[in-house]
């Protein structure tokens, strides 16, 4: 039998459990630091739950926490490390051995993770490795001297208390300095600095300008333009892949004539164009926000895909980021010149954001962004749909994806109160690659009232509207729809955005005073 005074006081068991996990992770992301930041343990595990996850669920995660769904995913982890961290501890009050067993567990969940990245060599496992070490060393220590401790209160000779105290204090200083390390270093070596050294990005040809009344933004519109900071964001990137302009490349090859790289500066040396695109996300609900427009600067893709020469039978441009999220557009939609697909680098007289896929990404006009809009796109394959299927399509998103014919109210607010008399409707619609043609309005029962469009810039970018409506006090309800170039009149069929796009008329509720 044990004698009772070697066993731990259950609180600093737990306590040990904790401090492992704390100089694990440390340890892990300073090594990382080295290699990439993706190769933190934390973060590569991250985002394998994030490849895991069925589609109902995440799509969940995007509409319940929109931008916020990976903090919230990181915290959950955190928690649930913790947790288990502890309950290993308390597991271990006579022998190490179940929280050993456990840090082995979790290291090893660690290494496979960043093994399965695609964006990572081997060399990138020493990091989950390091957390492995770490963690197995810091617990056997403290545990050890732990013991020691409390058999010395129980009067056997052993280390003062405040010793033990001391190495306590000291993993967590240790890991604290580790962990701002890592951070360091990631930051050192990262793509922020390689993008601050591209400078300015001048197109041979710019974009029309955007006329003053593009939008109504004084009656509660977006600016025609969204600033890159307020750009909607959509990917599955737990921590933004870090790629320098220097180190990037392009490949293109599958069923071409002549594979082909591209390096940045040879994108950058060609003659730029610029064009106004508002890009959508298939995530977008009706009156959702998963929407935004920007001066995007880049090359033809089309003329990068006919200089490898397309080989008769393609059907599918395969392409792939840095970090092995994929997508397949149509080749036709790549190839057609009257289309405007391009390979970006440039977004709104700047480079591309980090978040949106610095160096260089996609943008296909007319498309969802799921089959069209690869960021930190290092790979184009020509091939056919049979021979590879994308991220979303593996994961029942359709093929196809045109971006709907649809409408928005952006004021007043669902739930507003407005003084009673005139009220101004105000919102967007869009129709990309078709244009929008019209806008109606209907408040309560009445009847469809035309709204008044702004003016429009092109065929692939959102449009404005309002209208005017007198009100009597109470509640009232607005409706709008709206009717593309091809006289199609946005449905009322209400449909959720899986698999190709969410459909329905817009309502809002508001109370006149
Ligand atoms: N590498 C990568 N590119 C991606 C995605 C992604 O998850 N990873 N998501 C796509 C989706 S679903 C959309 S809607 C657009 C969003 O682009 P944005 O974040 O620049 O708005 O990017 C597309 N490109
Ligand atoms: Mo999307």
């Amino acid at each position: 039998m044990d004698k009772p005074e070697e066993r731990l006081r259950w609180w600093v068991a737990a306590l040990l459990g904790i401090l492992a996990l704390d100089a694990a992770l440390a340890a892990g992301h300073l090594v990382a630091g080295f290699v990439s930041s993706n190769a933190s343990p934390y973060l590569a595990v991250g985002n394998g739950a994030i490849d895991l996850t069925p589609t109902g669920l995440k799509d969940f995660a995007v509409r319940a926490f929109g931008t916020h769904d990976k903090l919230v995913l990181l915290t959950g982890m955190a928690v649930v490390l913790i947790a288990v961290s502890a309950g290993a501890g308390i597991a271990s009050r006579r022998s190490p051995r179940p929280g050993l067993a456990v840090i082995t567990l979790f290291g090893l969940i660690g290494v496979v993770a960043v093994a399965a990245r695609p964006d990572l060599g081997v060399v990138a496992v020493v990091a989950p490795l390091a957390s492995l070490l770490t963690g197995i060393a810091v617990f056997a220590w403290l545990h050890r001297l732990a013991r020691r401790r409390a058999a010395a209160e129980a009067g056997v000779e052993g280390p003062s208390r405040r010793s033990v105290l001391l190495a306590g204090a000291g993993v967590v200083a240790g890991a604290g300095v580790a962990g701002v390390g890592g951070q360091l270093l990631a930051g050192a070596r990262d793509a922020a600095s390689s993008r601050a050294a591209v400078g300015r990005l001048i197109p041979a040809r710019t974009a029309p300008a955007i006329p003053a009344d593009a939008d109504f933004a004084k009656l509660g519109t977006p600016a025609f333009l969204t600033p890159n900071r307020d750009f909607y964001r959509v990917d599955t990137a737990l921590s933004v892949p870090q790629v320098r302009a220097e180190d990037w490349s392009l490949r293109v090859h599958g069923m071409v004539e002549r594979e082909r790289r591209y390096r940045y500066a040879d994108i950058r040396e060609r003659p730029l164009v610029e064009r106004t695109v508002t890009m959508t996300c298939v995530s977008n609900e009706v009156g959702g926000t998963y929407m935004s427009t920007a001066n995007f600067v880049g090359v033809d893709l089309a003329d990068l895909l006919r200089e490898a020469g397309i080989r008769p039978g393609a059907e599918q441009l395969y392409s792939s980021s840095v970090d092995g999220w994929t997508s397949g557009s149509p080749l036709a939609a790549a190839l057609d010149p009257g289309r405007g697909a391009m390979l970006a680098i440039g977004m709104n007289g700047e480079p591309l954001p980090l978040e949106h896929g610095f160096p260089a990404r996609l943008v296909v006009p007319g498309l969802y962004g799921y089959v069209s809009a690869t960021k930190w796109v290092v790979d184009l394959e020509v091939t056919t749909w049979r021979a590879r299927q994308a991220y979303w399509l593996k994961r029942g998103w359709a093929r196809e994806a045109p971006i709907k014919t649809q409408s928005r109210i952006d004021s007043p607010k669902g739930f507003d109160t407005v003084p009673a008399g005139v009220v101004r409707v105000a919102g967007i619609a869009w129709a990309q690659h078709t244009g929008v043609d019209r806008v109606e309005v209907k408040l309560d029962n009445g009847s469809w009232r035309p709204a008044t469009l702004s003016a429009e810039v092109n065929a692939d970018t959102w449009r404005m509207w309002w209208a005017e409506f007198t009100v009597g006090p109470g509640t009232h309800q607005v409706t709008c729809r709206a009717t593309d170039r091809t006289g199609q009149v946005q449905t009322d069929q209400r449909a959720g955005t899986v698999p190709d796009g969410a459909t329905g008329w817009h309502t809002i509720t508001f109370l006149a005073r």
